[in-house]
């Protein structure tokens, strides 16, 4: 019996894995202070995708002929190799891009990081963080001073008076969380903002708390709103704000147009419950007696072009009520990806070196060159976030290269359609993953690899807990670890940089390289962690003599990490989503995730218990605009942006707003959301838009299979053009 945690999300829900034969694994849950012996559907089965039957066990090479044909593992690995110095000695470093994902350990992610800087030395690293978790930890950076997704642990939460939840769908996302919130609806102070009526905005019925239904991509208005009406009734707390704050005279001005009549003419709040919501928020302020108040944010306020600056806005409304850095009260953003925190520190971000470290730091830059043995004049510069970056790939002195490490991007990124486009251009994609994902099969090599719990490594959890993952089977043979392929790439490369390939020994240099940065990990190690799993970074490693550091629970309990300590107010004003309903498309359209399915689906789409209980992307619609269109429940309905086309079948409910279609992202076929979505992005944190775009709706008459006949819906012309990409209406 092995003791790991989930192959899924940040909740790392704790599991206890046996083996069985064959190759497989039986998954039990385990009590752990985050899930509390609780799994989801997905963590339940997570032991099929295993053994998938497609699951990939040897090496895939592309022929004269067009299809992918098994190929020994020195034939990929030479022919990857071959091709990128041939690349590179044409077109320069920069003509190699990277992608990684919130998906790989810790070791594997600075390895990645590593590899590109002193291996490719290319500058083009970015991964799929960017379309999950960048808006919040930029406006967690700019105010808080650092950008630790839950800078307390989550079991706090249990004993809050009020809890204020923008954008996420906790009781399908996480389910086990929803534990944690127990406490707070006894005590009716749960506040679920969101346009949909989802499975989380109903935990608030029956005297739980409120349910706010704002239009879509109006968050930053409502939280302009509330600061205006905290500031205005004398709710916020003066002394907490003078002694740990500044920059409240600069937001007092920008919240000060914000009366609650003009934020109920953006957002469609009322006045009332504006007025409510501020008072209960602050009425659980510790400052005012309460017993304690959350502030928390998920993708569905942070999606969005003005996604920073709507994490900001929450970020002030929680320092105006005093609540971060105070037990028991704080902000946070809900991580998504399983190792979506640890995943954002260890330098697979462009802009950033090991220890959330920026790479335009000249002392960083020196301190990271000395753990890799490099000149640190040889360490490129920054990079650029990852839609820009599909953007670039196989575009005039743009990268010819892209090697893929942990994301599906044809289903997953906005405006699909074009990345597949710009894929297509390449003269070389290079695929790892453990399945043939919709990506991987159009790879020119694609390598297998390990995955889960085959495998040992760190995770880093929403609450910032470096977790351990570990090992319960052995791996197929003909499969090797990432950080193998990463080593025998830099080797055939000719670099003389070492690249171990042992997780505990990578570890224990990512903790060297992360000394003294913001997500300090250097008193850590797998031999510490194997006995400790209640630490959360940062850890650093304690001096001579000295007891080791016992972790940071709780973050800001002192001070902020600025200069001064205190944290940064920073004014931000509301301009909407960049593409708001019209004539042509009158509806919005808002994506997201159910229960059943995970991201892109390559891995859930594979289990046959899943797919039972979601086989297909439903389209859920209210009776009031179905009615209006001629939709029955169950028809197929058109969906059109300028983007390109998908086919859903109706799933009519009273759940959305008349004015908005919902549609989960998990499939790829004509019913695949990202067919859709805009590539618009955030100006600061490069963040794609997914959440709020305007969309045609439409009944579909003619007869279409929305799992598969994306090419149908291409060759009747109303696919996506090439011109699709970056062509924003
Ligand atoms: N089942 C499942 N769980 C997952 C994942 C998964 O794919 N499937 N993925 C994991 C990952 S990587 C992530 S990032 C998290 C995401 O977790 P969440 O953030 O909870 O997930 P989403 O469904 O993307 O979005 C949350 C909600 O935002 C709402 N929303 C849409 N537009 C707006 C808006 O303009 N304003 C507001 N206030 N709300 C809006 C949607 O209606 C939706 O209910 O989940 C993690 N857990
Ligand atoms: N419309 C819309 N689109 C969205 C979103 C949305 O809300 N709406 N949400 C966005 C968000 S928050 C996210 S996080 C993205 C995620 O979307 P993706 O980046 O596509 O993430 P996954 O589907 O998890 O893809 C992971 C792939 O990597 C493989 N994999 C898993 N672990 C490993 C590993 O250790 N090594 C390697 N080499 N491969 C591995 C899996 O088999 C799978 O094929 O989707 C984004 N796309
Ligand atoms: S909530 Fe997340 S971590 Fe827990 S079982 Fe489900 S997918 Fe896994
Ligand atoms: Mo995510």
């Amino acid at each position: 019996m092995t003791a790991s945690h989930c192959p899924y999300c940040a909740l790392q829900c704790a599991q206890t894995l046996t083996a069985h034969a064959p190759d497989g694994v039986a998954v039990t849950a385990r009590v752990f202070p985050t899930n509390r012996g609780g799994m989801c559907q997905k963590g339940w089965t997570s032991g099929s995708v295993l053994t998938a039957t497609d699951r990939l066990r040897t090496p895939l090479v592309r022929g004269t002929d067009g299809e992918l044909h098994a190929a020994t593992w020195d034939d990929a690995l030479d022919l990857v190799a071959s091709r990128i110095a041939a690349l590179q000695a044409e077109s320069g470093p920069d003509t190699i891009a990277v992608f990684g994902g919130g998906g790989l350990t810790n070791e594997k992610a600075y390895a990645l990081g590593k590899f590109a800087r002193t291996v490719l030395r290319t500058r083009f690293i970015d991964y799929n963080g960017r379309f999950c978790m960048a808006s919040a930890a930029a406006g967690a950076n700019r105010t808080l001073g650092v950008d630790r997704g839950l800078p307390f642990p989550l079991a706090d939460l249990g004993g809050a008076q009020a809890v204020l939840l923008l954008g996420s769908n906790l009781a399908e996302t996480m389910p086990p969380a929803v534990q944690h919130l127990a406490g707070v609806r006894a005590r009716g102070g749960l506040v679920v903002v969101d346009p949909r009526r989802s499975a989380t905005a109903s935990l608030t019925a029956d005297g739980a708390g409120l349910h706010v239904q704002p239009v879509p991509g109006t968050d930053l208005a409502l939280l302009l709103g509330l600061a205006h009406v905290v500031l205005a009734d004398g709710l916020a707390d003066t002394d907490y704000l003078a002694a740990r704050t500044t920059g409240l005279e600069e937001l007092r001005r920008s919240a000060a147009t914000w009366w609650p009549e003009r934020t109920e003419l953006v957002t469609g709040v009322d006045v009332p419950t504006l007025r409510r919501l501020a008072h209960l928020l602050a009425a659980a302020s510790p400052s005012r007696g309460g017993s304690g108040a959350y502030v928390l944010t998920g993708r569905g306020v942070e999606q969005s072009s003005q996604g920073t600056a709507t994490v900001t806005a929450a970020i002030n409304l929680s320092l105006l009520l005093g609540l971060p850095g105070r037990v028991g009260s704080g902000y946070g953003a809900i991580t998504g990806q399983g190792n979506g925190q640890g995943g954002r520190e260890h330098g697979q971000k462009s802009d950033q070196l090991p220890g959330y470290r920026s790479i335009e730091d000249d002392a960083a830059r020196a301190h990271v060159a000395r753990v890799w043995g490099v000149d640190p004049m040889t360490i490129p510069r920054s990079g650029v976030p990852a839609v820009e970056l599909l953007r670039r790939l196989g575009t005039d002195g743009g990268p010819r290269a892209l090697l893929v490490h942990g994301s599906n991007v044809v289903v997953s990124a906005p405006a699909a359609r074009g990345v597949r486009d710009r894929l297509a251009a390449l003269d070389l994609l290079v695929v790892c993953d453990f399945l043939p994902s919709e990506t991987a099969l159009l790879a020119d090599v694609v390598l297998p690899v390990t995955q889960w719990a085959e495998e040992e490594g760190t995770m880093t959890s929403l609450e910032g807990r470096v977790l351990r993952r570990r090992r319960a089977i052995a791996p197929p043979p003909g499969v090797r670890s990432e950080l193998e392929v990463v080593a025998d790439l830099a080797r055939r490369l000719g670099s003389t940089v070492a690249f171990p390939t042992e997780p505990a020994v990578v570890f224990d240099e990512l903790a060297r390289a992360s000394a003294g940065g913001r997500a300090d990990y250097s008193g850590l190690s797998h031999a510490r962690l194997d006995v400790e799993d209640d630490l959360f970074w940062p850890v650093p490693a304690a001096s001579d003599g000295a007891a080791s550091h016992p972790g940071t629970p709780r973050l800001f309990l002192d001070a902020f990490p600025w200069p001064d300590g205190r944290a940064r107010l920073v004014p931000v004003q509301h301009v909407g989503p960049t593409e708001d309903v019209h004539p042509g498309a009158p509806t919005y359209l808002v994506t997201g995730r159910v229960l059943a399915h995970y991201q892109s689906g390559a891995q859930t789409r594979r289990v046959a218990e899943l797919v039972a209980s979601a086989p297909e992307p439903l389209l859920e619609i209210h009776p009031l605009l179905a009615d209006l269109l001629d939709v029955e429940p169950g028809d197929l309905v058109r969906l059109t942006t300028p983007r390109g086309t998908a086919v859903a079948r109706a799933h009519l409910t009273t759940d959305v707003r008349p004015d908005t279609v919902f549609l989960p992202f998990h499939w790829s076929g004509a019913g695949s959301a990202n067919r859709l979505t805009t590539d618009a992005t955030d100006p600061i944190s490069g963040m794609p838009e997914f959440k709020v775009c305007a969309v045609e709706v439409a009944r579909w008459e003619g007869s279409v299979d929305v799992l598969d006949d994306e090419s149908l819906l291409d060759e009747l012309g109303v696919g996506a053009t090439a011109a699709g990409v970056g062509a924003v209406g």
